[in-house]
Formats: structure tokens, C-alpha cells, sequence
């Protein structure tokens, strides 16, 4: 896989958003989902990601699974989305020929990550979120701007992202957020069609 075409927004889902969260999002339009699940033992999350699988697929969206590669590749899933210090890039490109997705947070994370052939990454948090729970001090526009000038590959910005900071986010040439309490927190259906519409 060379160049992926990638969804312009990735929705971030645990657990407890299955199914019926999710599959208000799919119905409203999102086409990439992140089954991100940091609390249940892997046995738990194995029967999740099925799950998610099986929704996705009927409603013809991309899956990328967080941090575990057996996972992703038991499910068959289209990506992996690795952390800083999971399981290395090189390593997962031996056993996993999909989308292979760094989280990065500094210029230096994200060229390593490019260097090695990540096929985006993601680079955060942009504004404070609690939603990660060790997540860092929020980065802001500039490093974020800065960042999209000089990586190639697709940057995706997360962290604390809502539909109100959408336009400027687009005006600095950012093209992919992944987002998670934007959305499901409230009205998802209409959380949904405000972020197609304001940044697709
Ligand atoms: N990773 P929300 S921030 C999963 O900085 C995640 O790498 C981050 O959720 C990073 O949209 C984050 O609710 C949380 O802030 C995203």
C-alpha cells in the first residue's frame, strides 16, 4: 500500500459506543472509524473489534484498530494505529500489509514515523482533551501549521478538536482530524452532519 485515500474525518470510538453511537455516525456519513479501547482485557476487545468490523463493512467505512496488530489483523481490519511506544513501525510492516497510522507529537516523531513509511500520522493533542487520559500539554495551531508544512504524508490532527475550531483548521492547510468527544458527546447525528459540512 503506497498512498491511501483517506477520509477527511475519523471518528474515534470505544466500547461503549457499540453499536449504537457508532452506527448513528456511520448512518449520518462518517467513513473512517478508529476502535480505540484502552480499559477491557484483549479478549474483550477481540469480540468488540469483530463487532466494529462487521458494522463498518455493512456500512462501507474504513477501520483502523488501536495499538494491537493481532487484533487488527484477526478482525482484517484496513489499519493499524500505533502509539510511540507500541509495537515499531518496522515490526508491524513485516506481519501487516494495511494503513499504518503514528501517533506523533513533535516534528521529530512525525519525520521518524514518515521516514519509515508510516502512511499518515496523527499528531496531537491540538487543545486539551480528556478524553486520552496521559495526554500531553495541547500544541496549539503553530507547531500543528508547522507541522503540515513540512510532512507529506497525511497529518491527522486529534485532541480536543470541535466544530467551532473546523475553519480555522482548514484555512492552515490541516485535511484530516480524528475526533472523539466532538462527536459523540451530544447529538451525534447532528454532531455528524456539522463536521461533514464545515469540513469536508
Ligand atoms: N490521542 P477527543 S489526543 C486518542 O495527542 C487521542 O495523541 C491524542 O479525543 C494524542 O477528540 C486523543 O475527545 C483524544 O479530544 C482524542
Amino acid at each position: 500500500m503506497i498512498n491511501p485515500e483517506l477520509p477527511s474525518i475519523c471518528l474515534i470510538v470505544s466500547s461503549k459506543e457499540i453499536p449504537e453511537k457508532l452506527e448513528i455516525a456511520l448512518k449520518a456519513g462518517i467513513k473512517w472509524i478508529q476502535y480505540r479501547e484502552k480499559e477491557l482485557p484483549r479478549k474483550e476487545i477481540l469480540k468488540y473489534a469483530f463487532w466494529v468490523k462487521e458494522i463498518t463493512k455493512h456500512y462501507n467505512a474504513l477501520l483502523t484498530i488501536n495499538d494491537y496488530l493481532d487484533i487488527a489483523i484477526t478482525i482484517k481490519a484496513d489499519g493499524i494505529h500505533l502509539g510511540q511506544n507500541d509495537l515499531p513501525i518496522e515490526v508491524a510492516k513485516k506481519f501487516f500489509s494495511g494503513i499504518i497510522g503514528i501517533s506523533t507529537h513533535n516534528l521529530e516523531e512525525a519525520l521518524d514515523a514518515q521516514k519509515k513509511g508510516a502512511h499518515y500520522i496523527g499528531y496531537g493533542p491540538i487543545f486539551y482533551t480528556t478524553t486520552k487520559k496521559d495526554a500531553l500539554e495541547p500544541k496549539g495551531y503553530d507547531m500543528l501549521s508547522l507541522i503540515c508544512k513540512k510532512i507529506k504524508v497525511p497529518v491527522v490532527a486529534i485532541g480536543g478538536i470541535k466544530k467551532q475550531h473546523l475553519k480555522d483548521l482548514k484555512a492552515m492547510g490541516c485535511k484530516y482530524v480524528a475526533i472523539a468527544s466532538g462527536i459523540l458527546v451530544g447529538d451525534v447525528k447532528s454532531n455528524v452532519k456539522d463536521f461533514l459540512e464545515l469540513f469536508q
